[in-house]
């Protein structure tokens, strides 16, 4: 067998495990306690690195690299106030905050950078969702400047199920045009989607970056925009290796109810 056959076939070996795994899509979750706070007050801030239709398996989340709150055009870090909190024996980690004044309260994190070795690449996603305090409807558009970012064009908190969410991917500030968009939510086992193709919805941002969805049930939704970072990082092995940098953002759903 010449040599280059014998790389392919090498190739090909490797390449067999991994085509056997069902593509799970990551997700950095921050959740809040509540998206809406009518009299502002306590909130507790979740964070855990996991798959959400599948409930899992959860992955090993250090502690962030950034961790903050963007409220009346102020950003604060966080970071010191976390507490670990681990999820199925990996490290997770949560937050509790008390908002005092009304308006929008964006909780934004960046992980320390995940590696993934069946996808041979780094893995940060920077996560954000906004809690609005006093129900007062002000401060939601704002933008926390995070490399790759969403801006939202729907007010991201007091959504009905069904609702389109309608977003900007931004990387660097400037709208990404074509940016691949996954969206999953947070399923707490009561729903078996009919197979694989079901469990992650791929959407694509258009000219312009912008994407919308309509969300088919209450819970709360991510939207993971997907980019390729600018440079690549190191492997544990010492290779060259591409980063995934996600725009992950959170909104919550909820029913409309008779009274
Ligand atoms: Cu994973």
């Amino acid at each position: 067998m010449s040599a280059p056959h014998r790389s392919g076939l090498i190739a090909a070996l490797f390449a067999l495990p991994l085509m056997g795994l069902p593509a799970l899509a990551h997700f950095q979750e921050i959740i809040p306690s509540a998206d809406v706070l009518p009299e502002g007050g306590a909130v507790s801030v979740e964070m855990v690195f996991t798959h959400p239709v599948e409930g899992g398996p959860v992955m090993e989340m250090k502690k962030p690299a950034k961790l903050g709150v963007l409220a009346g055009g102020k950003a604060t870090d966080l970071l010191g106030r976390i507490t670990e909190k681990p999820v199925d024996g990996k490290s997770a980690w949560t937050l509790a905050y008390e908002l005092k004044e009304p308006g929008a309260a964006i909780f934004y994190v960046e992980p320390q950078p995940y590696w993934e070795p069946s996808e041979g690449k780094y893995i940060v996603h920077y996560a954000k969702v906004t809690v609005d305090s006093y129900a007062s409807g002000e401060g939601w558009d704002a933008l926390v400047g995070l490399p790759v970012e969403i801006q939202p064009l729907t007010r991201p908190t007091g959504l009905w199920t069904g609702n389109v969410f309608t977003g900007v991917v931004l990387k660097g500030g400037k709208p990404a045009p074509f940016a691949e968009v996954e969206v999953e939510f947070i399923n707490d086992g009561t729903v078996t989607p009919p197979n694989d193709a079901f469990v992650t919805q791929v959407i694509k941002a258009d000219a312009n970056g912008t994407f919308t969805y309509a969300m088919p049930r209450a819970g709360w939704w991510g939207f993971a925009a997907l980019l390729e970072g600018d440079a690549p990082m190191i492997s544990p092995e010492g290779k060259e290796v591409p980063v995934e940098e996600g725009a992950l953002i959170w909104v919550k759903a909820t029913d409309m109810v008779r009274k």
